[in-house]
């Protein structure tokens, strides 16, 4: 099942036990139909026995779903598990949805009891206090399912803002600097539409957009702009780029912005750069020069200085020149993989 799916099946956890006690309370106070007996006592324990199969209903129900429609994170992809990862504790997630489970069982025990109890009950008295008990049984074990419903939730709201990538698509990542123009590109490429602004750190997730070309789909995934720290002190914003590129990335389009408008020396962007190539040195990087509208000689001779001359693509993603350039490059690239899959296939 793709995440999209996952997302429009989950049924949320409420966040206060209390509330999912008074629907129980409410499913039961429904108005029964008449009793078909005659006798008092056999028409109180008829209506007795109703009010506690819905309160149950209500309750398993509600319990049942949640549990069964929060993902389990060993099915989900790595790069969603990492995401998660970086958000929430999943040992208590998972200690928590076990024992949602475990309070499902004993809610079973304990409806089962009271029937029993309200059918060989001898009285109205003890009749309508085997109801009561149900209840106050039933309120001691969603008291203590405060904190895990909560827990729960928390998970579910991370995974609901997980990015729609489609993990069976190839993908490139767009990385670089903050401010150097990423959002711009993936706008200019495609058909999404992500916040650009002028200052640094607008984009603060990964955004997914479509390239076609033809028959060849590719999913580009705009990232948040990056600091020249090590890997290992990036923070939880910019860890998101790096898993993308991580899980995903076939080809990594790594933007410069030679006119350093964007806050970031050409230095600090080399070393951005330097750490991408290090890291991911299996993955293939094409280097792109951003905003050559507004570039002068002496920027762009800067930018070959620090990045070498002949593989750089030089456009202006604002001004919409030269992006066939890098329209091709990514083409060529995902063609070839594409070939090289099927060859793969044939050959095994
Ligand atoms: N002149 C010019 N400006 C550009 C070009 N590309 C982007 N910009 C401007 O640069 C600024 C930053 O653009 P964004 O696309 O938001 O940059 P980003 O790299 O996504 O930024 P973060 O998400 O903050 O890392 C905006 O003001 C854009 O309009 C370009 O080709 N030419
Ligand atoms: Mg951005």
């Amino acid at each position: 099942m793709n995440i999209e799916q996952l997302k429009r099946e989950l049924v949320l956890a409420i966040p206060d036990s209390g509330v999912l006690f008074e629907r129980a309370v409410e499913a039961c106070k429904k108005r029964p139909p008449p009793s078909r007996y005659r006798r008092k006592l056999e028409a109180i324990r008829e209506d007795t026995l109703k009010c506690i199969d819905r309160a149950y209903k209500v309750l398993e129900n509600h319990l049942r779903k949640v549990v069964e429609t929060s993902p389990f994170i060993e099915n989900l992809h790595p790069l969603f598990r990492d995401l998660l990862l970086l958000n929430i504790n999943v040992d208590e997630y998972k200690v928590c949805l076990s024992r949602l489970n475990s309070s499902r069982r004993i809610i079973g025990k304990i409806y089962h009891e009271s029937r029993k109890r309200i059918k060989t009950a001898s009285g109205i008295r003890e009749t309508l206090t085997a109801r009561r008990t149900f209840f106050g049984r039933i309120f001691s074990v969603l008291e203590t399912l405060t904190e895990c419903l909560k827990k729960v939730r928390s998970f579910q709201e991370a995974f609901l803002r997980l990015p729609e990538v489609d993990t069976e698509l190839p993908a490139a990542v767009i990385a670089g600097a903050p401010n150097v123009g990423k959002s711009t590109v993936l706008r200019a490429l495609t058909r999404a539409k992500p916040k650009v602004s002028p200052y640094p750190f607008t984009t603060r997730e990964l955004i997914i957009g479509i390239f076609e070309r033809g028959d060849l789909r590719v999913q580009l995934i705009d990232t948040p702009g990056l600091l020249d720290t090590p890997l290992e002190d990036k923070n939880r914003i910019e860890r998101q780029a790096i898993l993308a590129m991580r899980h995903l990335a076939s080809l990594i389009i790594f933007v410069i912005d030679p006119t350093e408008t964007c806050g970031f020396p050409l230095e600090f962007q080399k070393t951005v750069f330097d750490q991408i190539v290090s890291s991911f040195s299996d993955t293939q990087v094409v280097k792109v020069v951003n905003k050559i509208d507004l570039a002068t000689q002496e920027h762009l001779d800067n930018a070959r200085k620090f990045f070498g001359g002949s593989d750089i693509v030089y456009i202006s993603a604002d001004k919409k020149l030269n992006l066939n350039l890098l329209e091709s490059v990514i083409e060529k690239v995902f063609r070839e993989e594409a070939q090289s899959s099927q060859k793969k296939e044939l050959g095994s």
